[in-house]
This record gives C-alpha cells, sequence and structure tokens, in this order.
C-alpha cells in the first residue's frame, strides 16, 4: 500500500474481533488484518487499486472485504496461481455486493 501512495498508521493488536465488530465487519467476510481509510473500513488483502477506486467513487457503504486469505491477493502471490477471488463491497446492514471479480479463467 506504501508503494501505491497510502499513508500507513500500523497497530498491531490482539484483539481484532473488537475491532471488527466496531467498525461492523460482517463474520461472513472477515479476514486477518483490518484497515481504516478515509472512513472506510479495508478488511484484508484488498489490493490498492479497488481502495483507491473507492474513495474516488465514494459509494455509500461501510467498506471493501477480501475474505479469508485469498491466494493470488497482494501479499498472498504464489508461483503460477493468478487471483482468483472477490472483493465485496459491504453495508452497514452486513450485506454485501461484489465490487471487483478477479478470474483467473
Ligand atoms: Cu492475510
Amino acid at each position: 500500500m506504501k508503494k501505491q501512495g497510502f499513508v500507513i498508521n500500523d497497530v498491531t493488536t490482539e484483539d481484532m474481533d473488537s475491532i471488527k465488530q466496531k467498525w461492523g465487519v460482517p463474520k461472513s467476510l472477515q479476514s486477518c488484518h483490518t484497515a481504516i481509510v478515509d472512513g472506510y473500513v479495508v478488511e484484508g488483502h484488498v489490493p490498492a487499486g479497488d481502495v483507491k477506486k473507492l474513495l474516488s467513487t465514494k459509494p455509500k457503504a461501510v467498506g471493501l472485504a477480501a475474505p479469508g486469505m485469498p491466494s493470488g491477493s497482494p501479499g498472498m502471490e504464489m508461483d503460477g496461481t493468478k487471483p482468483n477471488f472477490s472483493v465485496i463491497l459491504f453495508d452497514s446492514q452486513g450485506n454485501g455486493t461484489t465490487f471487483h471479480e478477479y478470474s483467473n479463467q
């Protein structure tokens, strides 16, 4: 994210659950880490391009999530594996819609 021009304030905590709860990350969308960018939640390995699109389009939503630890996502690259996962836009009701589909097809 730094390379993409984001300023990072890195916080390490054992208590990720209460952070995710506080920011309204639905259980089904949770991943290993949670970022807050301009008031939006970015959950998990969401590519920088999607975060930029979120910030430029400013949809009415809580944030973006890449649930789990999808292989091929930033930081999870594997040799010969193309990204194959979905970035989900979710609202305060916990409803998600596909924001960006990465497909290796
Ligand atoms: Cu992860």
